[in-house]
């Protein structure tokens, strides 16, 4: 190989900045990750990595580097611990990746995405709390408390995960709205409740039933008491699956209140908004739900790829159901600094919707060659397996690591992005990291 790297000029002939303007984290204006989309140029961005970057000629242009990602001041959230708040009314906060590094995810490092105001904490009683199911494709209506799901139906374990349907947006171009996501809106918790199926057909589920929906205790963030934050659903078969379960304890305990103390709905491998908290009432439906943030284009994306930034006709827009291929390097932490002729070790989990992983890669040249990591099979059938590789470096500098892995339909992560939409959903490209190699 003798093409090691070429000029500045080559690379990013476009707008490029003298390296004595960046300072990262230091300018009255910081330099944010978007901005160097527009400002980017290879001495800023050695600049501002602190290094040279080895395997610069390989890097796509427009590329952001790992190390750049934007740090918050850690904010209290009862009950949980350095996560990110991307808002505090409705409470979304996510939790950075090398805290995800636990085979169980533990509740104080679970993300919360409230789509409403939560119910009062002191107010909530397990010992009184009902669960109403009906619909219109019920044979009946019924009422369990707490007390009497648990002594009426076998209770059943499983690890699942769940991923909010917008984790990845921040880096959607051009940008959709909502919570700016980056990695950490996932997590596997261990769930322990009674399935949703033993449930369903003791209530009695007609021939013309299509979809289970949920109904929540939470209140709408208005404060309108006439309206519902939000209630969606999945087809029956999806709520029929042995996983499918009304869970009462995570991790062996109570639900953490901002995750659905003291009931929810929990279907692994969709988007997490399908997964009811402070469950209230399941309603079987003769027809698609039609709750708020089921209709319109809220969890929907174009049924066929668009030009990014396309409007997209709402009868153009499909539901999204089993969530796509993807990974996470949870060890080490972006940023470290690692000895040159030193093996570095890689860990993380990956995950593929209702299906499951077949492989996965770790690349330190921008995705140019690929080593195969060690993969662990799933604890349960929805649960995330876990990944371990190591890798060395050539010389000293800055590189990512790169993870992709490939789902048991031949299905891979996309390096960099997938296919745009609108609302910015399914963002399950390559999880990158930073390494300064000295
Ligand atoms: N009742 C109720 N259930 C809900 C929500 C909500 O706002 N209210 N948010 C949904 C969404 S969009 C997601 S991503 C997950 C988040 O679960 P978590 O907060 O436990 O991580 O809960 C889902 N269930
Ligand atoms: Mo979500």
């Amino acid at each position: 190989m003798s093409h090691k790297r070429r000029g500045i000029h080559e690379l990013y002939s476009d707008d490029p900045i003298a390296a004595d303007e960046l300072v990262w984290g230091r300018k009255s204006d910081p330099l944010t990750r978007r901005g160097f989309l527009t400002k980017g140029g290879l001495a800023a961005m050695s600049a501002a990595v602190g290094a040279s970057i080895p395997f610069a000629h390989l890097m796509p242009g427009g590329l952001i580097p790992a190390a750049l990602a934007q740090s918050d001041e850690p904010f209290v959230i009862p009950g949980k611990e350095d996560l990110i708040v991307l808002n505090d009314r409705p409470i979304n906060a996510e939790t950075p990746a090398h805290l995800l590094d636990d085979r169980v995810t533990p509740g104080k490092y679970l993300f919360v995405r409230n789509n409403g105001r939560e119910p009062a904490m002191p107010g909530i009683d397990p010992a009184t709390w009902t669960l109403e199911v009906g619909g219109e494709s019920a044979e009946r209506t019924a009422s369990f408390t707490i007390d009497e799901l648990q002594a009426t139906f076998r209770h059943y374990t499983y690890q699942l995960q769940i991923e909010c349907g917008g984790n990845g947006r921040s880096e959607f171009v051009p940008p959709a709205g909502g919570n700016q996501w980056s990695v950490g809106a996932v997590g596997c918790p261990q769930w322990t409740g009674v399935r949703l199926r033993d449930v369903l057909e003791h209530v009695g589920i007609r021939d013309d039933a299509v979809y289970v929906a949920y109904y929540g205790a939470d209140a709408h963030a208005s404060g309108d008491p006439n309206k519902v934050p939000i209630s969606r659903g999945v087809p029956l078969a999806k709520a029929l699956e042995k996983e499918s379960l009304i869970a009462w304890a995570m991790n062996g305990e109570d639900i953490p209140h901002l995750n659905g103390y003291p009931l929810r709905l929990v279907c692994g491998g969709w988007p997490a908004s399908v997964s009811g908290k402070w469950l209230a009432r399941i309603v079987i439906r003769n027809q698609v739900h039609d709750g708020p943030k089921m209709t319109g284009s809220a969890y929907r994306v174009p049924c066929e790829p668009v030009a990014p930034g396309s409007e997209v006709p709402e009868d153009q827009m499909c539901i999204i159901e089993s969530m796509p291929v993807k990974s996470l390097i949870t060890y080490p932490k972006s940023g470290i600094e690692h000895a040159l002729g030193e093996k570095l070790a890689l860990r993380g989990h990956a995950w593929a919707g209702d299906s499951s992983v077949d492989t996965v890669h770790v690349s330190i040249d921008f995705g140019a060659t690929w080593q195969k990591a060690k993969l662990e099979k799933p604890v349960n059938r929805l649960a995330w397996q876990h990944w371990k590789a190591k890798v060395g470096f050539p010389e000293s500098g800055y590189y990512e690591i790169w993870a992709r892995a490939t789902d048991s339909e031949g299905h891979a992560q996309p390096m960099v992005l997938p296919g745009w939409n609108p609302k910015g959903y399914l963002n399950n490209a390559c999880h990158r990291i930073a390494v300064q190699v000295a």
